[in-house]
């Protein structure tokens, strides 16, 4: 194995804006959830909050800098919702757009693409407060003619949209809570029958956005999702477990991405929710399915499956005790993801483009004596996930671009400033930016376009 990348694979790194963006407060914004939610004692370890963050609103030059040194050929980040309208919906906030347009420009003036999300789970306020957010209808209206927004505004300099990032995270961890520090925002524990409402609604205003941003778009443009299925290995690579796997990974994301793509609830999916499916039209079914340009998919940690004797056929594995993982209990080191997540939705759904919208893990960094962080951890996980992604390319599956997770150090959500993900080192007191050991790897991976 060659292990090399082609001349069109598309180096990035992604960010979230409630994560990196900081200045929560000025420029006009409006409230998210998320910062409600920090605000509530105990929500957040350690009760941090994201008021300041990287603080990229103020140092996006810099940031830029950072990417241009890196070598990217993308960023991925997301907008503020409340940024663009700070009401939800209505009066658009100039000052937040001038705060896009400034970013976009100075990507562009470095020849680095962006490649915008329009949400990545910071919901203004009001509109949780006015009508409870996702359980309500109402959002798939709001949500698409803030896609309209956005397209109109942006869409002459940026070409690629990722409507939502990860429907699971938002959806099932912030309307049913989960164990401590892994509820997420607005924090709300609902009956099943609302969840199962509020997944079909989160999907609906996916496929009305599509629509919107096409109709708003100012040139072609392109549009994917940046989901997190759950993805299925092979436990060993012989065809019964590939199928196995394969069978899981379409089975186990019926909520979400096996919808969008096949435009149906899977009839195991809702006989098994019985009393407690939703309310869902044809019609809304194929506004779900509208076609996309490509497939996004953020991917840390697989699930191992095999053939098994049962009534599904498959059945996954737990993680052995001392299994290597991550400064996440969920971050269990499983590289062969990056290669299977793009055969299989080739195979599955026959997808031409797939993006590795995010992949990447927190580690136990420390500045060292001579301002050096050595994350020898994390650079064994992404050259692992970067060996598969190869893999998957020489074989001609449609594995076509990779961001890293993440540019920088930022708020990790329920768990505050205390999860490192960057392969940049931030001081959160000074702001200081320190490219990890991990980061001086991935400029050579993109130099030489091999994993190194
Ligand atoms: C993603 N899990 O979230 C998000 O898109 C990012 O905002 C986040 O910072 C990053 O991954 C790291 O957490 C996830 O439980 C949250 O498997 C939870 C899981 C996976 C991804």
């Amino acid at each position: 194995m060659k292990a090399s990348f082609p001349d069109d694979f598309l180096f990035g790194c992604a960010t979230a804006s409630y994560q990196v963006e900081g200045a929560v407060c000025k420029g006009g914004r409006g409230l998210s959830i998320w910062d409600t939610f920090c605000a509530e004692p105990g929500r957040v370890l350690n009760d941090d909050n994201a008021d300041v963050s990287a603080d990229q609103y103020h140092r996006y030059q810099e940031d830029v800098e950072l990417m241009d040194w890196l070598g990217l050929g993308a960023y991925r980040f997301s907008v503020s919702w409340s940024r663009i309208l700070p009401e939800g919906r209505g009066t658009v906030n100039s000052e937040g757009v001038d705060y896009y347009d400034r970013l976009i420009d100075a990507l562009l003036e470095k020849d680095i693409e962006p490649w915008m999300t329009l949400f990545h789970w910071d919901l203004p306020q009001v509109l949780q407060a006015e009508y409870g957010g996702w359980l309500s209808p109402k959002i798939t209206d709001d949500f698409a003619a803030y896609a309209g927004i956005l397209a109109d505004k942006f869409s002459d300099r940026v070409k690629n949209f990722f409507t939502i990032n990860e429907f699971s995270c938002f959806i099932d961890k912030g309307y049913s809570m989960g164990d401590e520090f892994d509820a997420f925002a607005p924090g709300l524990q609902v009956s099943k029958k609302e969840l199962c409402q509020a997944r079909h609604y989160a999907l609906l205003a996916h496929g009305k956005a599509v629509q919107a941003l096409r109709a708003c778009a100012k040139q072609p443009i392109k549009i994917g999702i940046a989901e997190n299925p759950e993805i299925h290995v092979p436990v060993i690579e012989k065809e019964d477990d590939i199928l196995a796997a394969r069978k899981a990974f379409r089975e186990s994301n019926a909520h979400y991405l096996t919808a969008i793509m096949e435009g149906r609830y899977l009839d195991q999916y809702l006989e098994d929710l019985g009393e407690d499916i939703p309310e869902f039209s044809e019609a809304e079914m194929s506004t779900i399915s509208e076609p996309l340009d490509f497939l996004g998919s953020n991917m840390y940690s697989p699930k191992l499956t095999r053939a098994a004797d049962n009534e599904c056929g498959y059945e996954s594995i737990p993680y052995s005790k001392s299994h290597p993982n991550m400064v996440m209990w969920w971050l269990r080191l499983g590289p062969q993801l990056t290669y299977w997540a793009p055969r299989f939705v080739k195979e599955l759904w026959d997808v031409d483009a797939f993006y590795i919208t995010e992949n990447g893990c927190a580690a136990d960094d420390h500045l060292d004596r001579n301002g050096e962080v050595l994350d020898t951890d994390r650079l064994m996980y992404l050259r692992q996930h970067f060996l598969s992604a190869a893999r998957a390319v020489e074989e001609g599956w449609p594995l076509k671009g990779y961001f890293v997770w993440s540019l920088l150090d930022n708020f990790e959500w329920a768990h505050g400033l205390s999860r490192r993900f960057g392969i940049t080192y931030v001081n959160f007191k000074t702001l200081e930016r320190t490219p990890k050991l991990s980061a001086k790897w991935y400029r050579e991976v993109i130099r030489t376009r091999r994993v190194c």
